[in-house]
């Protein structure tokens, strides 16, 4: 008997989650849904039978729970994934809580494998993963030197909120949940800004691409920014080599490469596009292009749905990959 909590099940990303399990059919006999208290009670239909949402409380970590997903945001994660670990369950956590925690393993599947020091694993950060995917093939060819990222991050990362300060934007009412508006506007601001300049967003691609790739000393800087997008993100990959490689290799290795998609034909205008990312699972690349103002540094473009892969799908992945260890 395989026992399943989600967290945060009435969420943006936890919604996906459902969805998500359902659609690959991921094996488990039970399910328990947790909200806060504010949306205990809710209904939710999942495979053909009715859930009634629980509030969490922390007698309820003590529910004989195989597996969690957590996507309810750091406070949360930070109360209750210890306690659901103490009782025995293997936590996938989608806030940024614990990612950077020494013992704690920051899982993409197609990246890296956990070492589960910790029965808490954390989902990194959506940028960060759709951006690790096409990194991963070139570090193992070619070797990594330096990675500069440029986000234009879609509002559905700020979750519900966002999307109501784009949609009341257009109406022409004032933001709530952003400082300025973000109707008709680029913010290169997203989350919290640290002492040094940079926001904890463009610190937590920096430190998870590191510890992702298992690149404690890459170089790496990033500047992430909000644009009036929906869904999916597209980051700006800038990309220095270890060793020497030409446009066409990048495009070949993409090519044979089926944890990436390569849409880069300029001639016809075909690349990667958010609105060609939303609702599907894939991280998409393209506009390869030589950078020659540095050697051996490349542009890549690439999109994905940051609540698919960004978060629902890659956490979903992370426990069919722990289902699958614990079968070996
Ligand atoms: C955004 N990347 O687009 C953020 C959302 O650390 O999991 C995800 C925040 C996180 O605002």
């Amino acid at each position: 008997m395989t026992k399943l909590a989600v967290v945060g099940a009435t969420g943006l990303v936890g919604e996906k989650v459902l969805e998500v399990l359902d659609r690959r059919n991921v094996p488990f006999d039970e399910l328990v849904l947790f909200s806060s208290p504010r949306s205990a009670g809710k209904q939710i239909e999942f495979q053909g039978k009715t859930y009634t949402v629980e509030a969490l409380t922390e007698e309820k970590t003590d529910g004989n729970f195989d597996y969690v997903i957590m996507s309810a945001g750091g406070g949360t994660s930070e109360k209750f994934a210890p306690l659901f670990e103490k009782h025995g369950a293997i936590v996938i956590d989608n806030s940024s809580q614990w990612r950077m925690h020494e013992d704690i393993d920051l899982i993409v599947p197609e990246v890296n494998v956990p070492k589960l020091n910790r029965k808490i694993i954390a989902n990194p950060n959506c940028s960060t993963i759709q951006s690790v995917v096409p990194l991963k093939p070139l570090l193992d060819q070619f070797g990594l030197k330096r990675v500069a990222y440029t986000t234009y991050q879609a509002v559905s990362g700020s979750g519900l909120a966002g999307r109501e300060d784009l949609a009341n934007g257009e109406k022409g009412e004032a933001p709530k949940n952003y400082p300025h508006p973000i109707y008709n506007n680029v913010l290169p601001h997203i989350d919290v800004f640290l002492e040094d300049g940079y926001t904890k967003e463009e610190q937590k691609m920096i430190d998870e691409t590191r510890k992702i790739l298992d690149q404690p000393s890459l170089n790496v800087t990033a500047t992430c920014v909000r644009v009036p997008v929906q869904d999916s993100h597209s980051v700006h990959i800038n990309v220095t080599l270890d060793k020497e490689a030409t446009v066409e290799d990048i495009r070949n290795l993409f090519n044979e490469d089926d944890r990436v998609v390569l849409v880069d034909n300029v001639e016809n205008n075909e690349y990667p596009l958010a609105i060609h990312s939303t609702g599907k699972d894939e991280v998409f690349v393209g506009r390869i292009r030589k950078d020659d103002s540095l050697d051996n540094t490349f542009h890549i473009w690439c999109t994905s749905d940051n609540l698919l892969k960004g978060a629902s799908l890659n956490a979903v992945q992370v426990l069919e990959q722990v289902l699958e260890l614990n079968k070996k």
